[in-house]
């Protein structure tokens, strides 16, 4: 297992189209692996395959107390929701940022596991908003995409100057 880089907004692999995963195999587990290990490490709730270069339509998350029931999500599809609620997010891939979006209160999301088989799950609080937040990584949605574009225009302002000062110190270093 081996930590992986995670990519940071505004990054057009942060954009780009996924692929449904076709194969179970070891390279798949190898991947699901890595993107645990990068969760946790990054101690963030959720990790979807875009965020560190992988176009495939798979996320992982653990919304437990412990953080020790780690869960994983291939294909995912959300085949109901109900509800409207207001959803303060952050996101490994802005980091920093913290803001208000709109997401469904209940849904239903059906997916595959890791050994490939189908399971549906009806949920709510956290672990909803977490499934919706994820999803839509894998359709190179972001969090910010559903703030204002003047706000949307900030937190990029503010991220590549985060990045310019970082690739300075590493120069100066
Ligand atoms: O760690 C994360 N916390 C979080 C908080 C509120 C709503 C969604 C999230 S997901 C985020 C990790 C992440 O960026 N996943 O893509
Ligand atoms: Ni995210």
């Amino acid at each position: 297992m081996s930590v992986r880089e995670i990519i940071i907004h505004p990054d057009p692999r942060l954009r780009e189209k996924t692929s449904a995963v076709d194969a179970f195999t070891p390279e798949l587990e190898k991947l699901i692996a890595d993107m645990i290990e990068t969760m946790y490490q990054a101690q963030g709730i959720g990790l979807a395959a875009p965020q560190i270069g992988e176009q495939k339509r798979l996320f992982v998350l653990d919304v437990s107390e412990n953080h020790d029931q780690p869960q994983v999500y291939i294909n995912p599809e959300i085949v109901a929701k109900a509800g409207e609620v207001q959803s303060e997010e952050g996101c490994l891939s802005i980091p920093g940022v913290t803001e208000t979006v709109p997401r469904a209160e209940t849904i239903t999301v059906r997916a595959l596991d890791q050994q490939g088989a189908a399971f549906e799950q009806q949920l709510t609080g956290l672990h909803a908003i977490c499934v919706q937040h994820e999803l839509d990584h894998l359709d190179g949605k972001l969090f910010i995409d559903y703030l204002s574009p003047l706000k949307q225009k900030r937190i990029r302002k503010k991220l590549l100057k985060q990045e310019r000062l970082a690739t300075q110190n590493a120069e100066q270093a």
